[in-house]
């Protein structure tokens, strides 16, 4: 047989009997088997195919190597994350006690360290971060209420959207807390709004809404709530989930005109509203003034407004 023949044999062989050695050539010519060097056999091996075989075995077996280590390295990951969080939970621990325990998140929490009366405190929202000031009602209901709008006596609240981002007023008097305070605020857990309303008679009505939340700024502070309670009316339902507009910032539903604008207010204008407790104080133009419809309509602009919320 010549060579051509004997390797073919060689072949089919290897291919037919997985038994086989590699190492081993079985010579058909000669009548006999013999063993040969594992150097010397490069072509018998390589016409074998376990060479080839060899090699993706290794790499097989290095990969679940790579696959464990990559699996011990998430794992030491998750480790290290849930290690932050409680070093995280532990230096909030560590600067509220600071200047005895006086590091309320919001005004629930003022109210807890035993301030009764309502008036200007400084809160928290943020660990690490610089506190500020807000106006608490520890009056209505149970107390421990964060104000965050305030209308009592004539009161520019023609202001932009940088104004209202960042809050403008007096805390004893009428102002705006701020979008992004706000936001900052209701982000930390589920919180109720109160709003309260006094009329040009003196007349009293509150509405109440569960699961208020203001959105940060990339949602242009949009507003959300769940279920009305209340003696006013439900005059915001309409306005849930809908962007803030400022004279300066048209988000409103109407294309053909800027809400604010026209109702001389910054509000969550759809097109145009059924509240617009932002509006021009004393204006008894339809829809102008500090109105809620549901109670006395847009023509009654209203003598005083409170927005404030608590933790439900
Ligand atoms: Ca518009």
């Amino acid at each position: 047989m010549e060579l051509k023949g004997l390797i073919r044999v060689i072949v089919i062989l290897c291919v037919t009997t997985d038994a086989i050695d590699h190492y081993t050539v079985v010579n058909i010519h000669n009548g006999y088997s013999e063993k040969k060097a594992n150097n010397t056999d490069l072509i018998t091996t390589r016409i074998h195919g376990n060479y080839h075989s060899d090699l993706i075995g290794n790499l097989t077996s290095k990969l679940d190597t790579y696959e464990t280590r990559f699996e011990n390295l998430v794992e030491k990951i998750e480790n290290v994350t849930v290690k932050l969080d409680i070093c995280e939970a532990k230096l909030d621990q560590i600067l509220r006690s600071i200047d005895g325990n006086a590091r309320p998140r919001d005004c629930n929490e003022v109210l807890d360290l035993g301030y009764t009366r309502t008036g200007v405190y400084t809160i928290y929202p943020k660990p690490g971060v610089k506190g500020f000031q807000v106006r608490c009602d520890m009056d209505t209901t149970t107390g421990g209420w964060t104000v965050i709008q305030r209308r009592v006596s004539a009161s520019n609240f023609f202001r932009t959207w940088d104004e209202y981002k960042s809050g403008f007023g007096d805390l004893n008097e009428n102002y705006w807390l701020g979008n992004q305070a706000i936001h900052m605020i209701s982000s930390q857990g589920k919180y109720k709004l109160r709003v309260d309303l006094t009329s040009n008679d003196n007349e009293k009505a509150y509405a109440e809404y569960e699961s208020f939340m203001l959105g940060d700024a990339k949602s242009s502070y949009r507003l959300s709530f769940d279920s009305y309670t209340g003696n006013a009316g439900d005059s915001l339902k309409r306005h849930n989930n809908k962007m803030f507009s400022t004279k300066d910032m048209d988000n409103d539903e109407d294309r053909s005109i800027n809400c604010a604008q026209i109702y001389i207010g910054a509000w969550w204008y759809t097109n145009c509203h059924d509240a617009n407790l932002n509006g021009e104080y004393g204006n008894t133009a339809y829809g102008k003034g500090p109105v809620w419809e549901h109670w006395k309509g847009l023509y009654a602009p209203l003598k005083a407004t409170e927005m404030k919320i608590r933790l439900m």
